[in-house]
């Protein structure tokens, strides 16, 4: 906008306006150009540690990106962050969804959830908003044809499908039980991990259930404990896999314990404590970096603890990824506007520090690796990389 046909003084009233305008045009009064990028994730209740996480690697991101001054076209851009918690609950997700969509956010990262990230993913789709989840794994939110759905983790059926092997071809489980927390991540994780047991030749021998608010798991815990698993499955989070570890031992059931990427974090050996074990507990993480990739992940970890006093628990350099994914699309086509730069986004190559990002005809993650975990001396320790 140009001022200079203005030949009176402006009042107080009239000078506020134009900043205002100026704000709701998307550039500030020293000419740079706002970009709005909205962030998702539960930072209350009980995996609110979760979404810290996610929410600091989106600050990292934005504050690199605000410092090297990157340029949209010609213009110097500011990127700020609108951070919303939906406290993991769908309803609360769609009402953070809305409120984002508001604000005529240029880009969305999030949600952490699946049971918050598909159904807000609808609203985005309908204000024509690009949407990238950096940690939802179930594969409905890429499988829905919406064209601006992306997601730089594998997804459950990659997640489950090689836990499922694993238990059966190199844990050699002879009896495994299966527990999920009826979310849409835990359900689906766990029907994939089911499908590639019996696929490996495995024996399932029960499959019970809780939420994601449980912490009493005596009932189901006493049921399989009397089918005798070897290794038992959980669909879930850490801050439910905690306390059921706990349970397990003291009801001494003697099993591997898996599950996940929603358990494989850093607080699960807080959570579990003496539940934990020595390498009895497996899980994976959505992505993985190997060779000389892992040079700037270290990086990352290291200096994400420097800025917030806190490891990373899993999916912190997904975010941070995202969000720089995002404004590189931006770059390349020269606009922050979501409909220009959706195409850039498409065809995005990217090398960040979880690895190559680029995304196939739905919206997934090209070639996505799998990182295998056990815990050892309360860490976690990788087993392997594998695709
Ligand atoms: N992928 C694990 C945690 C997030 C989710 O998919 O619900």
């Amino acid at each position: 906008m140009k001022l200079s046909y203005l030949k009176t003084p402006l009042t107080a009233v009239a000078v506020a306006a134009v900043a205002l305008t100026l704000v709701a045009c998307g550039k500030k009064g020293d000419g740079a150009l706002v970009v709005k990028i909205g962030h998702v994730a539960p930072t209350s209740g009980a995996i609110a540690h979760l979404g810290k996480d996610n929410e600091n690697g989106a600050k990292m991101a934005i504050e690199e990106l605000n410092a090297a001054g990157l340029k949209i076209g010609d213009k110097v851009v500011k990127f700020e962050l609108l951070a919303e918690d939906d406290g993991a609950d769908p309803k609360q997700g769609t009402a953070a969804a809305q409120k984002l969509v508001d604000a005529k956010v240029n880009g969305i990262i999030g949600h952490l959830n699946s049971g918050t990230t598909i159904p807000a993913s609808q609203l985005y789709n309908g204000a024509g908003i690009p949407q990238i989840s950096p940690s939802a794994t179930n594969p409905k939110y890429t499988r829905q044809g919406y064209a601006g759905a992306f997601r730089v983790v594998a997804d459950d059926v990659h997640l489950g499908g090689t836990l499922g092997k694993y238990a059966v071809e190199t844990l050699k489980g002879k009896s495994i039980a299966v527990i999920d927390d009826r979310t849409a991540y835990g359900q689906g994780v766990a029907e994939e991990f089911e499908k590639a047991v019996k696929a490996a030749g495995g024996n399932l021998v029960g499959h019970e259930f809780t939420t994601d608010k449980s912490s009493d798991f005596n009932s189901i815990l006493t049921t399989l404990k009397g089918k005798k698993p070897d290794v038992v499955f959980f669909g879930g989070m850490d801050a439910v896999a905690g306390p059921m570890l706990k349970q397990m031992k003291q009801l001494g059931i003697n099993a591997k314990f898996m599950g996940g990427d929603g358990i494989c974090t850093t607080e699960l050996a807080k959570l579990a404590a003496d539940g934990m074990g020595e390498e009895n507990v497996f899980c994976a993480e959505a992505g993985g970096v190997e060779g000389e990739q892992k040079a700037g992940m270290d990086k990352f970890r290291t200096d994400f603890k420097a800025k917030f006093n806190a490891d990373v628990q899993v999916y912190a350099p997904y975010v941070y990824d995202a969000v720089k994914v995002m404004a590189q699309a931006m770059v390349t086509a020269g606009s922050a506007d979501p409909a220009k730069y959706l195409p850039a986004l498409k065809s995005i190559n990217y090398k960040g520090v979880t690895g190559n990002i680029a995304f196939d005809e739905k919206g997934d993650i090209k070639n996505g690796a799998l990182t295998l975990y056990t815990y050892k001396g309360g860490k976690r320790e990788q087993i392997a990389v594998v695709r």
